[in-house]
C-alpha cells in the first residue's frame, strides 16, 4: 500500500495531526470570530480579498494539505487565488463541519481536481503525489499512479474507470482519508 493511503507508518503521525486539529478546532479561541480576526488581518488596505495561499499558511490551516484546494472550492473572485470574508467565513464553517457526510462530499470535491463531478485515476495520482513527501519526485509519480490505477480498480463499481460520489464514500472510510479532514 502507498504512503498516503494508510500505512502504519504515517497513520500514527496522523492520528496525531488530528487530534491536534481537533483541539484547535474546539479552542474557542480559534471559533469563528478569531478565524474572522485572521483574514482581516491579512487583508492589505483598500482591499475586500486576501490571496488564498497567504489565507492556507495560517496557523489553523497549514497543517491541512488541502485547505487550499477547499479555499479555492469556496472562492468565486475574478482574480485568481483571492477570496473574500464571507466566503472564507464559508469555507470555515464547512471545514469545522463535524458531521461525517458533509466531510466526505468536501473531500469528494477536494479531490476532484479538475472539478468534472468525478475523481479520476489522474485526480488521485494529484494529491497522492502531494502528500507523499519521502521519496524522490519520480518514484513518488510511479507509486502514485501505481496505486491511484489499483484504487479507482478497486471502488469503481460500473467500471467507468472514475469514482462517483457514491463510490468514493467507502474508499474514504476505510482508508480513514478523512483525516487529513480532521480539522
Ligand atoms: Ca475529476
Ligand atoms: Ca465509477
Amino acid at each position: 500500500m502507498g504512503p498516503c493511503f494508510g500505512d502504519s507508518g504515517t497513520s500514527r503521525s496522523r492520528r496525531l495531526r488530528r487530534l491536534k486539529s481537533r483541539r484547535i478546532a474546539s479552542d474557542p479561541k480559534e471559533s469563528g470570530l478569531e478565524h474572522e480576526r485572521t483574514f482581516l488581518g491579512l487583508l492589505k488596505n483598500g482591499e475586500t480579498e486576501v490571496g488564498i495561499p497567504a489565507l492556507a499558511k495560517t496557523p489553523s490551516f497549514r497543517s491541512n494539505p488541502f485547505s487550499e484546494r477547499i479555499f479555492q472550492l469556496f472562492a468565486t473572485s475574478e482574480e485568481a487565488n483571492r477570496m473574500s470574508l464571507p466566503e472564507y467565513k464559508a469555507a470555515v464553517k464547512e471545514l469545522m463541519d463535524d458531521s461525517s457526510q458533509r466531510k466526505v462530499e468536501l473531500a469528494f470535491r477536494a479531490y476532484d481536481v479538475d472539478g468534472d463531478g468525478f475523481v479520476s485515476q489522474g485526480d488521485l495520482c494529484h494529491w497522492l503525489r502531494k502528500l507523499g513527501g519521502s521519496h524522490s519526485p519520480r518514484q513518488n509519480t510511479k507509486q502514485a499512479q501505481m496505486v491511484a490505477k489499483s484504487t479507482v480498480e478497486k471502488y469503481d463499481e460500473d467500471g467507468d474507470g472514475k469514482l462517483s460520489l457514491e463510490e468514493f464514500k467507502p474508499l474514504m472510510c476505510s482508508y480513514a482519508l478523512s483525516d487529513h479532514f480532521g480539522l
